[in-house]
This record gives C-alpha cells, sequence and structure tokens, in this order.
C-alpha cells in the first residue's frame, strides 16, 4: 500500500511541475501587462499600406517604446491612457516582421509585449505557362539539382537521393543529353549534390545537408576548395558579382563569392504570403527565377524587393518530359543565344522553352 502512495505522490509533484508552467503562460493571465498590442499574432499587411494600431495601456508608464524590426519607431513620456499609431507596415520590405512594445513602469522596472507582422507583396503577379519550343534528351539517371550555361556550354550537378554516390557535376551535350567524357566529377555517396553556378571561371556546388560549397575550376573539372556554411543548400545562381542561394524555405541569402560570407537576405513574398520551397535558381536580365519544390511553378522574382512578379506554370513541359520521373527542377539560360531551358530530376527530356499567355496544348 505504502507503494502506492510513494507513487501517487511523484506522479502529484511531477503533475504540478508540468502544469504550474503551463498556467504561468496561460494568456488570460498576461491582461496584467502594463501595455500591449490590441491586435492578433500574425498581423497580415500590403506593402505600402498604413495599419493604424492601438496600444492599451492598464497603468501609469514613465516611457513607452515602439519598435518595428529592431528600429525605434517612436517614445511617448509619461502616458497612461491608450495611444493610437499609424503603422507603416511595408517599412522595411515584404517579409515576416516583428513589433514591440517595451513599457517602462514608475518603479523603473519593464515589461515586453511582441507581435508578427506578415508583410504581403502589393503586386499581383502575371500569370504564364511554358510551353516547348524544341525537346532534347536528358539522362533519366539525373536527378537534375543544378542546370546552368556558361559561355555557351551546358553544366548540370546532380543528387544523390539513394545514397549510391551519384552525385556529379558535368559538363553536358545538349544535342545527345550525354555528360562530356572527361569533363564530369563525381562525389562519394554521403555528399548529396545540390545547385551549381558559375562565377569567375569557378563552378560552386551546394550540398543539401552536408554544409558545404565546394568550388572546382572549369578546366579540368576538379575540386579546388570548399566553404561552409550553415542549414540546408538547395538552389544557386549568380548576378555576375554575387552568389544568390536558397534553402528550401522563401529566403534567399546573397554571398560574397570570395568568402562565401552572407551580404544581405530576402524574402519571397506574392500578394498571399511567403513562396517556400524554393529550389533550383537562375538569374535572367535583372530577375531570379526559381523553381517551387514540389510544382510545376517557376517564380519570377525581383532581387531588389523580393517580391514576385511573374508565375509560370510549366505543368505542360511535366506532362511532355516527366515520363516516371520526379519534380520539375532546372533552369538554364543561355546568354549567347537568348534561350531559355528547363528539365526536372530524372527527366527523360530538357526542353527550349518560351513563356505564352495561354495554356499550350497538351
Ligand atoms: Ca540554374
Amino acid at each position: 500500500m505504502k507503494k502506492y502512495v510513494i507513487i501517487a505522490l511523484i506522479i502529484l509533484v511531477a503533475g504540478s511541475m508540468i502544469i504550474y508552467p503551463m498556467l504561468k503562460n496561460d494568456p488570460e493571465i498576461e491582461t496584467e501587462m502594463a501595455a500591449l498590442f490590441t491586435f492578433e499574432e500574425n498581423l497580415a499587411a500590403v506593402d505600402g499600406e498604413v495599419v493604424p494600431i492601438t496600444i492599451q495601456v492598464n497603468e501609469e508608464l514613465t516611457k513607452l517604446e515602439l519598435y518595428y524590426n529592431d528600429s525605434l519607431l517612436k517614445t511617448w513620456k509619461n502616458v497612461s491612457s491608450d495611444v493610437q499609431f499609424d503603422l507603416e507596415a511595408g517599412a522595411f520590405g515584404v517579409g515576416t516582421r516583428y513589433i514591440v512594445l517595451m513599457a517602462t513602469h514608475n518603479d523603473g522596472t519593464e515589461s515586453e509585449d511582441q507581435r508578427l507582422v506578415r508583410v504581403l507583396s502589393d503586386i499581383v503577379p502575371e500569370h504564364l505557362f511554358a510551353e516547348s519550343v524544341q525537346e532534347y534528351p536528358h539522362l533519366t539517371s539525373s536527378f537534375t539539382q543544378g542546370l546552368e550555361f556558361h559561355k555557351g556550354q551546358l553544366y548540370e550537378g546532380t543528387g544523390d537521393p539513394s545514397n549510391i554516390g551519384a552525385t556529379l557535376l558535368a559538363e553536358v551535350n545538349l544535342i545527345t543529353g550525354e555528360h562530356k567524357e572527361g569533363r564530369k566529377m563525381g562525389l562519394d555517396a554521403g555528399i548529396f549534390g545540390e545547385g551549381i553556378t558559375i562565377l569567375n571561371d569557378k563552378i560552386y556546388q551546394l550540398t543539401y545537408k552536408n554544409g558545404k560549397c565546394y568550388t572546382y575550376s572549369l578546366d579540368p573539372i576538379v575540386i579546388t576548395g570548399e566553404f561552409r556554411y550553415s542549414g540546408e543548400g538547395w538552389g544557386l545562381c549568380n548576378d555576375g558579382k554575387q552568389l544568390i542561394m536558397s534553402n528550401g524555405s522563401e529566403e534567399l541569402t546573397f554571398r560574397d563569392p570570395e568568402s562565401f560570407t552572407t551580404l544581405r537576405t530576402l524574402q519571397v513574398y506574392d500578394n498571399k504570403g511567403p513562396i517556400s520551397n524554393l529550389n533550383e535558381l537562375e538569374y535572367i536580365d535583372g530577375k531570379i527565377y526559381a523553381n517551387v519544390w514540389m510544382s510545376d511553378m517557376v517564380v519570377v522574382i525581383d532581387p531588389n524587393t523580393g517580391k514576385v512578379l511573374q508565375e509560370i506554370d510549366a505543368r505542360a513541359l511535366a506532362v511532355k518530359g516527366k515520363g516516371n520521373g520526379d519534380v520539375l527542377n532546372g533552369i538554364a539560360f543561355d546568354k549567347s543565344t537568348g534561350k531559355l531551358y528547363m528539365t526536372g530530376k530524372y527527366w527523360s527530356k530538357v526542353f527550349e522553352v518560351r513563356f505564352v499567355e495561354n495554356m499550350p496544348l497538351l
């Protein structure tokens, strides 16, 4: 019997340790706060919109400060009743922002309230379709993760989902679809290749979860170095000066090609919300083209604002070229001809494409 009493006591003590902190976080108890926002978490606003907000003040405060995206917007002194503020939601562009209240009480102590604000794009993307102009063969063994032209030659980087050492970097013969002999390099199983790009005669190849970006010389194609980064590597392209990298979220990271350090980040949004799963990338005429993983969509992004300008529906290509393959992935622009190409992972075809206003015949 004594044993059961001890067990019951243990359950009681352990249970109270779990329940007490839950009670402490009960939102109803927070209404005691000296100052708080009257709107709920996850406020959605549109870039350019002015959002009137009300700050509820429950006691006399010596100081009340309002921060947005870590910048001080306004300070009120000796405030004892509710205050209004017109928030310029898009002051820091589209994306996820935080708005923070810092209240200083009469006894010198401070309390804080915080809300998340999502700033959506004010642009409704133009909707276009990708249509095949010309078909070329593609190796169905290639799990395409990077596709790019350099001086009129096509390069491809592949991944290794079966962990069999299928990661490759190769120059591709566009006409035959074959990897050119003596112009390819494979990596061991355990290294999962991702996006590639070529800048200053150096090839960069990301890895999925290995945290490494390999660099290769162009001729011969051999590894010359590596950079480390945190998080996942997905797509890669460059604007002629900086590397632009995706990581599976809605965020793009601009990096220094010499040091790989982060120069800036960009959140990609359309008029409805963030566009996550950004995958293979291509920089064409001042815009970033991005495959959206698990979809037949490509989004065209303004690299200065992160706003989606166009959405390109490429489902007609999937019908013709996917076969038993995986998702659409791979965009490459040949500057020497002005032609644009698209393919997918394990697809049987690479397509030269053009964008049209109406759905192509399937
Ligand atoms: Ca590309």
